[in-house]
């Protein structure tokens, strides 16, 4: 295994979740790292505020460029001016229900944004230089055909977000047996964090939970509460796509906790966190979902959140990663929804006293 310490590395999707704690992982190691943000009207930064250095110090290990995954020029100029040696490529729309409804910009960002940023490297020469990371996904496996799911396993993507994903992965495959080019898919199950996104479930729910604790919030309104999800903690995560690049030879991983958990299983775990426990007074017509001994019913289903095509349970094999990369899990789902609703807790704690 041979270490990349001392290189520049480039991340796409550095202001999301993942870019956050990848780019912290990374800068840790000694890396110079560089990522691209896409220009917003209000600032999409917060996650990696605290890594910012101040553009007028020299020699700085953290930088921004403005970009696209859109967009194949500003990509080109973009990995001729930094001439990285590892590219991560996590930028994406991520969002599996938003995907139903921006399918053909979910496929040009995710699916033809992968293409370009290869194509990119092509373009440069740089295929004996650069390492490439492919954000892949558990969402390829869609409708189940076998359990646990693990590199081998059929993929039935269930979503325009999964089909156009599954381009980015055989594209991926593709460029390495094509050009020779060091390019991995990590296929990773879900993994979430206090820096989750909020529209997400479990994100959703830990801060449901914090703001009706709190008085802030009087209902949850949730989709499918039967989906099961492997879910594990995204700092863990980041260090298994490092890994990856540290290989001699690119090759394809699953990372995954084999614990799956339903979506109405982290609900009665994060309003316990806050010390309310629910009971479930189901969810017909005049039924009531999830209710506290107050009577007061604090979570309900809304058919509105129900995905057209739906995955149902997805449980991952990381055999392959723990023993080719060395790779495991740490964190297990019970302590992850425990510190998720503390992170909320905390958060909007300060909110409220003007400190957020
Ligand atoms: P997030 O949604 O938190 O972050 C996505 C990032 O992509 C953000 O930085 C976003 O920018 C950026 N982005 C979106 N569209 C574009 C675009 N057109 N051009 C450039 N950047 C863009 O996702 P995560 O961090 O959770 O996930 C990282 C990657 O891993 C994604 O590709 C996701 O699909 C994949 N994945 C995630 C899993 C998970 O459980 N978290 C599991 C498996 C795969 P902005 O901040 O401006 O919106
Ligand atoms: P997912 O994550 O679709 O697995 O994709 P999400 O948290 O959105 O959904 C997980 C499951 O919860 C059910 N659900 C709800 N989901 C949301 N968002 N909001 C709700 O109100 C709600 N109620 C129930 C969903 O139906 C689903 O079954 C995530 C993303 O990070 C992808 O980018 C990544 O590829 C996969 O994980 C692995």
């Amino acid at each position: 295994m041979t270490e990349h310490l001392g290189k520049t590395a480039l991340i796409t999707g550095v202001t999301g979740q993942d870019g956050a704690y990848l780019a912290q992982f990374l800068l840790e190691k000694g890396y110079e790292v560089h990522g691209i943000k896409r220009r917003s009207s209000s600032f999409n930064t917060g996650r990696i505020e605290h890594l910012y250095e101040d553009p007028h110090v020299s020699d700085r290990n953290f930088v921004l460029h403005y970009g696209d995954l859109t967009d194949s020029t500003n990509l080109i100029r973009i990995v001729q001016d930094v001439q990285p040696d590892e590219i991560y490529n996590l930028g994406a729309q991520s969002h599996v229900q938003v995907s139903f409804e921006t399918p053909e910009y979910t496929a040009n960002s995710d699916a033809i944004g992968t293409l370009r940023l290869l194509e990119a490297i092509r373009i440069l020469k740089m295929e004996e230089k650069v390492r490439f990371y492919q954000a892949s996904t558990s969402e390829l496996y869609g409708l189940v055909q076998e359990v646990p799911q693990r590199e081998t396993t059929p993929f039935y993507p269930r979503s325009p977000y999964a089909a156009a994903k599954l381009y980015a992965y055989w594209i991926v495959v593709n460029y390495r047996e094509a050009y020779g080019i060091h390019a991995s898919n990590g296929i990773l199950f879900n993994h979430e964090s206090p820096l989750r996104g909020e529209t997400f479930v479990t994100r959703k729910i830990t801060r449901a939970a914090a703001a009706i604790k709190l008085e802030r919030q009087d209902k949850l309104w949730l989709g499918n509460l039967d989906a099961k999800r492997d879910w594990g903690h995204a700092r863990e995560y980041v260090r298994g796509m490092w890994l990856m690049l540290q290989q001699d030879t690119p090759n394809d991983y699953v990372l995954a906790t084999g614990e799956t958990t339903p979506v109405r299983t982290f609900v009665e775990w994060a309003f316990e966190d806050v010390g309310i426990q629910l009971q479930w007074k189901g969810a017909g017509v005049d039924e009531k979902g999830y209710c506290a001994e107050t009577g007061r019913c604090l979570v309900e289903v809304d058919p509105r959140y129900f995905r057209p095509t739906e995955v149902e349970l997805l449980i991952g094999d990381p055999t392959k990663a723990q023993e080719k990369l060395g790779w495991r899990h740490e964190t297990t789902v019970r302590e992850l929804a425990r510190e998720m609703v503390q992170a909320d807790l905390i958060l909007m704690k300060d909110a409220l006293l003007g400190k957020g």
